[in-house]
């Protein structure tokens, strides 16, 4: 049989893939797309756990590419929960007739790129081998489950679950004793959900974490339609915001303002909402002084709502606020005022083990029906490294990036030609509106391949040099910021063993105008063959 061709493979029909594929068909070109899971969504198709939310207002966490589109889609709330968004991705996939290019339940094994033929042969574990011109990585910056190895984990008799392979029929806690561990954004939202239905939840806390209040309500018709006959020019406004979002910004910096003003600030933006709470001062995530000031405000609100200060204390973090990623919460804090939430501080004595009837810490047994891992993911760089990428001569990806990921742009590495990662390491990515970024990056790639087709290239390469130079701006960025002072899954400091490197690029108009600068410039930094 003849091995399957195609212009471009995809990995992945999450939003980044899905909007590859069109674009890919809107320039006359041949494309598969490989997915995992069952249907499209991408994260919104694995993370089902209770209370499962985007943190992005509903209204800008949606595609711009169509306008028909964005104005026949409605959003239910402010914050869309994770159903409303998998129903969003399918009405995608089903308008623009996107399904019958994914092939699902197929998972990529192996893509190793062939220098004599110029092209990619990919793999999967359905025994597809397909020959692409270029390989598209849509592969999710947090899409790699983070299930800690914790000793006797198959000895556990209960269920357990991870928050972000939640079952696809829901579980019902009723009755049950449950754990959760885990104190990130997956515990912060699905906490008050689990406590409302288990018997009791005990959570298992790490690292305390800030929390602002989401003051989530539907979405008031008068602003939908506003917001719909503006939709061009607050997209356009979105894009000149740091992260891609119109919430405001100050041009202020801290200190430029007396404390009670300050504080005025703080408390006007804690009733709105979101993250425009660290918005209050340009330079919140720079000034330590200020950024302590805001940190001290989320402290006293906790304290505030907790009822035992001896758990008020506990979830009092200590770290700079901003430094991992803000969750924005609905009702975590006062769930602990609850009779059937207990709090366990993990930070000294961590799990020694599971056992058949729950886990051990601290010396001490406790005993569950579930356990609910919301551990967080192997963020950025875990989907790619669990496929067999090699590059030229054979380079395997997890080789050149043992160090960490190298980059240029975050979108394409030496070594690699044609190979493309969507929201990659060294690019804005998470520190963004995701879709927004994605869907720059996808337009970049589409008019890097439309370059080479009218120049009658085949392959497009980063130069070493503009590698280097690339990953050493984004750490000489990254290191100007307090971002590198605590433990995040920015810097792959969640998962035992992976290299500390801070991942994403902070500066979303920036980079945008940076990658303008380079595709005027005739791709400056790569070369094109
Ligand atoms: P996160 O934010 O990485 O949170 C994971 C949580 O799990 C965090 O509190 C960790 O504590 C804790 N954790 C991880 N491993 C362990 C072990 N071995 N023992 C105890 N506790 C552990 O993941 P989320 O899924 O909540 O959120 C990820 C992103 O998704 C979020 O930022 C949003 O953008 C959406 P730690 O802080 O490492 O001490």
């Amino acid at each position: 049989m003849a091995e399957e061709q195609v212009d471009i493979a995809i990995v992945g029909a999450g939003f980044a893939g899905m909007y590859m594929l069109h674009r890919a068909r809107g320039m006359g070109l041949t494309a598969v797309v490989f997915e995992t899971g069952d249907g499209v969504g991408g994260t919104w198709y694995w993370n089902r756990y209770p209370g499962a939310r985007c943190d992005v207002e509903s209204m800008e966490y949606s595609y711009q590419f169509d306008d028909a589109l964005q104005q026949d889609w409605s959003w239910s709330e402010r914050y869309a929960a994770q159903p409303e968004i998998l129903r969003y991705a399918n009405h995608v996939a089903d308008q623009f007739d996107l399904k019958r290019d994914i092939r699902f339940e197929t998972k990529v094994t192996a893509a190793h790129f062939d220098a004599t033929t110029g092209r990619w042969q990919v793999t999967t574990d359905q025994g597809d081998t397909v020959a692409a011109t270029h390989l598209v990585m849509a592969t999710g910056c947090l899409s790699s489950a983070n299930v800690p190895h914790f000793q006797g984990l198959e000895d556990f008799a209960g269920d357990w679950y991870h928050t972000g392979r939640w079952p696809k029929d829901g579980v019902d806690f009723t009755g049950k004793r449950v754990a959760v561990i885990g104190t990130g954004s997956s515990a912060i939202q699905s906490i008050p959900v689990i406590a409302r239905q288990a018997a009791h939840l005990t959570v298992f806390q790490r690292t305390p974490n800030y929390a602002v209040p989401a003051h989530n309500h539907p979405v008031d018709p008068e602003r939908e339609t506003w917001f719909k006959a503006n939709y061009k020019d607050l997209r356009e406004k979105a894009k000149e915001g740091r992260s891609g979002q119109l919430y405001s910004v100050r041009d202020l910096p801290w200190g430029s303002e007396p404390l009670e003003a300050a504080e005025a600030e703080f408390a006007k933006r804690w009733e709105i909402g979101g993250f425009c709470y660290l918005g209050a001062y340009a330079d919140l995530l720079v000034n330590k002084e200020g950024n302590e000031v805001a940190a001290e405000f989320v402290r006293a609100k906790i304290r505030e709502t907790v009822n035992d200060p001896a758990t008020a204390d506990l979830l009092c973090p200590t770290s700079v606020i901003g430094c991992k990623r803000l969750c924005v919460d609905i009702g975590y804090f006062e769930t602990y005022n609850r009779d059937n939430v207990s709090l366990v501080d993990i930070s000294k004595a961590p799990i020694e083990r599971l056992t058949e009837t729950g886990l051990i810490t601290g010396g001490k047994a406790y005993d569950f029906d579930a356990i609910v891992f919301a551990t967080g993911f192997d963020a950025m760089t875990g989907s790619l490294n669990k496929i067999d990428i090699r590059g030229r001569s054979g380079l395997p990806l997890t080789e050149k990036w043992e160090a960490g990921p190298r980059t240029y742009l975050g979108l394409t590495t030496v070594g690699f030609p044609n190979l493309f990662l969507i929201t990659g390491p060294g690019s804005p990515s998470v520190l963004t509106n995701m879709l927004p970024t994605i869907e720059q990056h996808v337009d970049y790639v589409s008019d890097i391949i439309e370059h080479l087709r009218r120049h009658g290239q085949s392959t497009i390469e980063p130069e070493q040099d503009a590698e280097d130079a690339w990953v050493d701006h984004v750490n000489a960025i990254a290191g100007g910021t307090l971002y590198p002072s605590c433990n995040s899954w920015y810097l792959g400091a969640n998962v035992p063993g992976k290299p500390r490197v801070f991942m994403p690029y902070p500066g979303f108009p920036a980079y945008v105008k940076k990658c303008r600068e380079i595709a005027a410039a005739g791709y400056e930094g790569f070369r094109l063959e």
